[in-house]
């Protein structure tokens, strides 16, 4: 989804005042984790809720890759949503440290969202992903904009019977189109406890700048790669003195550099551009391309890229 797709949310004039909800709680706030099989849309609707890019998506699968914290805020709550990479049958070192790292968001969470496709059917990877959490989690049944409100119902049902999880609640939402995305955050508002303000007042996104760029450039790669392409690579920012920012993207082959690179470097040059967007102006953005032989399956070079 491109950014202009995207309205931003006006949460300062919220009026349906989410404050005293008759219980005496001025102020909620919350841990809330995302989490589902690879490719449901779990990015795309942390980003959508919070109506600002926090965590790249993709058409391929485990295209995140870390935990990635995004914080909507009202006058009398503030959200820490919290993004993961999809629960899936691990097949490599990396795999394996993806599961890890979506499985530990479940430690001192206030709200599970479970986000299942609404168009494809209730399988063992959402049951697998189900069995981890809470019981009373909130089930999202995401891209409605894509099935008919008979197989949604199906879909309901099957999810209700299925996923095992006794005090769930359904929202049908489609995170591309925006629909009932609003009610899923009302909802999820009220469900918050009261709680402290845990980020500055303001603040969007807690990760850190660099290697927000580096998902930044990774994001525009993606799109032109195909096959097994989207695994392998990687990009992590090596220097960061503005108006100077270099950018190394790793590959696991010869072959894929030359993909990655494009005739005469018109991939490269195209990434370079969507990027720098996001830069001040003025910046300087060297992205090199290195190979780093089968960097997927090396723990060391796991940790080193801070997935
Ligand atoms: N039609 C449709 N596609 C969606 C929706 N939400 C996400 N997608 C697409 O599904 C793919 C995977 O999305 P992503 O957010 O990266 O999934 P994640 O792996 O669960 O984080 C991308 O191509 C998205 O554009 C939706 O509500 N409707
Ligand atoms: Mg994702």
């Amino acid at each position: 989804m491109s950014d202009g797709e995207m309205e931003d949310r006006d949460i300062g004039d919220d009026d349906m005042g989410h404050g005293d909800m008759g219980d005496g709680v001025t102020f909620r706030s919350g841990f809330v984790s995302v989490l589902g099989r690879p490719n449901v849309g779990k990015s795309t609707l942390v980003n959508r809720m919070l109506g600002t890019k926090v965590s790249i998506t993709s058409p391929s699968p485990n295209t995140t890759r870390t935990r990635v914290r995004g914080i909507l805020e009202g006058d009398d709550y503030q959200l820490v949503l919290v993004d993961t990479p999809g629960i899936h049958k691990p097949r490599s070192a990396l795999g394996e440290r993806l599961n890890k790292t979506a499985t530990s968001a479940l430690d001192d969470v206030d709200v599970c969202l479970l986000v299942v496709d609404a168009n494809a059917p209730i399988g063992p990877g959402d049951r697998f992903v189900a069995a981890q959490l809470p019981s009373r989690s909130i089930v999202v049944v995401n891209k409605v904009d894509r099935t008919s409100k008979s197989r949604l119902l199906g879909q309901l049902a099957q999810a209700a019977e299925q996923l095992g999880l006794e005090e769930a609640e359904y929202f049908p939402i489609s995170a591309r189109t925006g629909d009932g995305v609003t009610e899923l955050v009302d909802h999820i508002v009220a469900r918050l406890p009261s709680g402290p303000r845990y980020y500055p007042e303001g603040t969007v996104r807690d990760v850190p700048e660099a290697f927000f760029l580096g998902e930044l450039v990774r994001e525009q790669l993606l799109r032109v790669a195909r096959e097994e392409l989207p695994h392998s690579i990687a990009c992590r920012v090596v220097e960061w003195e503005l108006p100077y920012v270099r950018c190394e993207i790793l590959v696991e082959r010869e072959s894929q550099k030359a993909i990655v690179v494009g005739r005469g470097g018109s991939v490269l040059k195209a990434v370079g551009t969507v990027a720098r967007q996001s830069l001040p102006p003025g910046t300087y953005l060297d992205l090199i391309v290195k190979v780093e032989r089968d960097w997927q399956r090396r723990p060391d070079m796991i940790e080193r890229l801070g997935y």
